[in-house]
């Protein structure tokens, strides 16, 4: 049996989730499109018979600006001790540059096998691919340089193979039946952030944080937190066909995760400043 962690690592937005998603071969973080969507660092569980890879998806490297980003970073930080591998990820779209070159010094230092993936290949040409990956083979010693689209699968099964490959033999750290270490609540609390994410944009994602209240047998009860009036008029939306929206996309995946018919009752409340509020990150698990 082998068994072990690889971090996964990378500048915000480059793909890091939908990657974690698509070696995992199902949906265990959630994905947008703008930058800072993972905030906490998110197992995802892949088992076979005769492997367990455990891949941690965690925030995309950056500056800390307030107490919100500087729990995020420290989770990268702690996140790189006693890993197996790294899996650095790129993102083909976009020039791979000083962000890229400042992670991947901090990445092979660690003295664990890196792997670098090259994500978002898709409908590149491949003469833009090649030269793509050149510069990311600048990058450092690596062990491993896979061109790859998390979201066509293209060259993920073969990523799949190297990945599980460098795994030492070990344990069954999680039960086989097991994708993710988030609690339930926290998977929902995701899903719904997810679907607020995809229909805000500017600065309102960033202020937006979901806490789960109660899980009943027929409803889910929970409150998503924005730190002005207008971020709440915008969640709102006119009429309350925001929040309407937001629930009618969350309420099929929380049926399915917890695999029965489910009322979902949400509530946009303001907290000032919450992102500067260590007891407000500390009850959300940041
Ligand atoms: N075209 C294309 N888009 C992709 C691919 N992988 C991810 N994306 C898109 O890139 C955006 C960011 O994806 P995420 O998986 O949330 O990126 P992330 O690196 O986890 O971002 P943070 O959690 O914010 O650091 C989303 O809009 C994805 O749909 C890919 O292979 N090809
Ligand atoms: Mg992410």
């Amino acid at each position: 049996m082998r068994s072990g962690f690889v971090a996964v690592a990378g500048r915000p937005n480059v793909g890091k989730s939908t990657l974690v998603n698509a070696l995992c071969g199902g949906k265990v973080a959630i994905v947008s499109d703008k930058p800072q969507t993972t905030r906490r660092r998110i197992y995802g569980i892949a088992t076979t018979g005769d492997h367990q890879l455990i891949l941690a998806d965690l925030p995309g490297f950056q500056r800390p600006r307030d107490a919100l980003t500087e729990h995020m970073q420290r989770t990268v930080e702690s996140s790189f001790e006693e890993v197996d591998c790294v899996l650095l990820v790129l993102s083909a779209r976009e020039r791979i540059g000083a962000g890229d070159r400042f992670i991947a010094q901090r990445v092979f230092a660690l003295g664990a096998p890196v792997v670098i993936a090259l994500n978002k290949v898709d409908r590149l040409k491949p003469g833009h691919i090649a030269t793509q990956m050149t510069t990311a083979s600048r990058l450092g010693d690596f062990h491993a340089l896979h061109p790859v689209s998390a979201k066509t699968r293209d060259g993920v099964a073969e990523l799949r193979d190297e990945l599980v490959a460098l795994l030492p033999e070990g344990p069954l750290y999680f039960p086989e039946e097991q994708r993710t270490d988030l609690p339930v609540e926290a998977q929902i609390a995701e899903l719904i952030r997810e679907k607020a994410l995809a229909l805000t944009r500017d600065e309102v994602p960033h202020a937006i944080s979901v806490q789960v209240e109660e899980i009943g047998e027929r409803s889910v009860a929970a409150d998503l937190l924005v730190e002005t009036e207008s971020q709440k008029q915008i969640l709102i939306g006119r009429g309350g066909s925001m929040i309407k929206e937001i629930g009618t996309r969350a309420r099929p995946e929380i049926e399915s995760l917890l695999d029965r018919h489910m009322f979902l009752e949400l509530h946009v409340k303001v907290r000032p400043r919450w992102r500067r509020d260590e007891s407000v990150l500390e009850r959300l698990g940041i």
